[in-house]
């Protein structure tokens, strides 16, 4: 018996092994839903019910994500009745709004959708988002003031402001009133705001809690429109829905779970992307290349060109783009962007290197957690290769620049190491002056004196919540067939699952009852391709990437292994050449 965690909801699976030891040496075993199954033999049904899903209603909405039945009223939302009535009636009476943002796609997004809406219905609007070296993250005290210069009344902040309980005193002070709108998890103590919709705060009852800054920003438009509309205010200039390609991007790249709201959120916002009327978009679609939206664009093309300028620069620019109406202005915004997202990624190629060398001491000398520093690394890559090396390394990985006696850095966890608490109880301990995240992300920053200090400390709390946690040499699938199931019939029936992404993954399957026909190499030498033949004689193509060097690989390779009869875990995807479509079998592991 093991537990899993979906959609919040803690379900008790029982787990059939399949594969006792693949090539790879690790165990594949099905999720055997404990609640009795029925004769059929559906296999969306079971992929679903082995998620979590299982309710009739729960399935139809799963398998048809429309906003219309997904979203529920945005009330239910804990504070939204105030935050919406003060900012109606604020723009009501003509008063000027400030709008305080981030930097990442979430803030960027965050801050396009409400700027925009109150532009279409003719409101006074002033915008800011933080310098992610200058200011740093979140509210702070000098934008205030120049809000409050500019003679703006009402403050709105998106995908922040939940931990700004100084800067919000700052903005009551100077007469400003204040909606905060956030997904970032509450300190103790929350600012004294005259609404905070969060669906991460202890007393909302939404159920929300998986929503992005820009989905709870949506929201609050949702409402504010209402609010405005029963107060006899004319509205009709916007279309909310025409918004959601942009809430699409910044919860994809937000990398919050695909289910529920947000899978309905991404679902249709893909489909407004592909209509291409945002002009700014439509130049950093064209710009990058992108062809049909998805997940993978939204998340490896349009999204590190939407944060280049923020990591490098101001992200105004980013900003600017997505609320341009003109073609030119929007041309010159992409290429700017474009040429700034390939200079992030030579000076992240650069510190690569060097952390690469760091971590390959680290782990010679069996720590459990990375922390690597140093002198003058650009802070606005940092998140970018912790991720990359938590990934590499599978371990708690901190990445950080020292500049004079101060240390800035960012963090990426693995499951199982809640680093956000790491971070908070080293913050309480007096090791790090500022500091602030949740389980799989952080940052923070320290005096260099403490460096030491810190990495025994970090290393001490990984290894503590690491012990009792089993490593795992599982791996899970989805669902076990016969390969000669494995064509574009089934590849059309599980695109009904898509979209795919953090929380909804793509369905891992094991294919049983085939052989090797033939496998080589391509590409560089490092992919592999080649046929199947099913129990039923017929071909299935596969392909493998990166697997050349590896024991699979050398199977693969090995003459001697065909006609060898063979079990496959990957996934099964549709594969365009020559403009002829057919399902190809990405194999991840093979087992005998
Ligand atoms: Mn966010």
């Amino acid at each position: 018996m093991v537990y899993y965690s979906f959609d919040n909801k803690k379900k008790i699976c029982v787990m059939r092994t399949i594969v006792e030891e693949s090539m790879l040496g690790k165990a594949w075993v099905l999720a055997v839903d404990s609640s009795p199954q029925s004769e059929d033999n559906d296999l969306i049904r079971a992929i679903l019910s082995n998620r979590g899903i299982t309710e009739s209603v729960e399935i139809q909405k799963f398998l048809n994500p429309a906003i219309k039945e997904s979203m529920p009223d945005p009330y239910v939302l804990k504070d939204m009745d105030a935050a919406a009535r003060i900012v109606s009636d604020a723009i009501i009476a003509g008063k000027k709004i400030a709008v305080f943002g981030d930097y990442d796609v979430d803030g960027i997004t965050s801050t396009a959708i409400v700027v925009k809406y109150l532009r279409a219905i003719d409101v006074g609007v002033v915008w800011h988002l933080p310098d992610r070296e200058v200011e740093g993250y979140g509210l702070n005290a000098d934008a205030i003031k120049d809000f409050a210069e500019q003679g703006a009344e009402v403050l709105i902040s998106v995908d922040c402001g939940i931990s700004g309980v100084n800067e919000v005193a700052l903005a009551k002070q100077l007469g400003m009133q204040v909606v905060i709108t956030d997904h970032h998890n509450p300190d103790r103590n929350l600012p004294a705001a005259d609404a905070i919709v969060n669906p991460k705060r202890a007393d909302d009852g939404s159920g929300l809690n998986y929503l992005a800054g820009v989905g709870v920003a949506f929201m609050f438009l949702v409402a504010l429109n209402r609010e405005l509309r029963n107060a006899g205010r004319e509205t009709q200039n916007m279309n909310l829905m025409d918004c959601l390609d942009l809430v699409a991007l910044g919860t994809i790249c937000d990398t919050m779970p695909l289910i529920g709201l947000n899978r309905a959120f991404v679902a249709t916002g893909l489909k407004v992307l592909d209509l291409r009327q945002n002009i700014g978009l439509r130049a950093l679609m064209e710009i990058a290349g992108v062809k049909k939206s998805s997940v993978y664009a939204a998340g490896f093309a349009i999204g590190p060109r939407l944060n280049a300028a923020g990591r490098l620069d101001s992200a105004a620019p980013s900003l600017e783009l997505l609320l341009t109406d003109n073609v030119l202005i929007a041309r010159d915004l992409a290429e700017k962007l474009n040429k700034m997202n390939q200079e992030r990624m030579d000076i992240q190629n650069r510190i690569m290197t060097a952390a690469i060398d760091m971590a390959d001491k680290c782990c010679a000398s069996g720590k459990c957690s990375l922390m690597l520093c140093g002198d003058n690394w650009h802070g606005g890559v940092m998140g970018i290769i912790a991720g990359r090396l938590k990934d590499k390394y599978e371990m708690p990985s901190l990445v950080a620049t020292k500049s004079g006696d101060v240390i800035n850095g960012s963090g990426r966890s693995i499951p199982g190491v809640d680093l956000g608490k790491i971070i908070h109880d080293a913050l309480s301990a007096g090791l790090l002056s500022e500091g602030g995240g949740h389980a799989a992300a952080a940052g923070f920053t320290l005096p260099a004196e403490n460096e030491t200090a810190f990495c025994e400390f970090l290393e001490a709390a990984v290894m503590e919540q690491l012990k009792g946690i089993e490593s795992s040499n599982e791996t899970v699938a989805d669902a076990e067939l016969d390969a000669s199931a494995a064509g574009m019939n089934l590849v059309r029936e599980l695109s009904y699952l898509a979209p795919f992404g953090q929380g909804n993954p793509e369905p891992l399957l094991i294919l049983n009852g085939g052989t090797i026909a033939w496998a080589s190499t391509m590409g560089n030498g490092d992919h592999i391709r080649g046929n199947i033949r099913t129990s039923k004689g017929d071909m299935l193509q596969f392909a493998g990437f990166n697997l050349t060097a590896t024991k699979v690989g050398e199977f693969l390779l090995d003459d001697s292994n065909i006609n060898r009869k063979i079990k496959l875990l990957g996934k099964l995807k549709e594969n365009e050449y020559n403009g002829r479509v057919s399902a190809q079998f990405i194999i991840e592991d093979v087992a005998v």
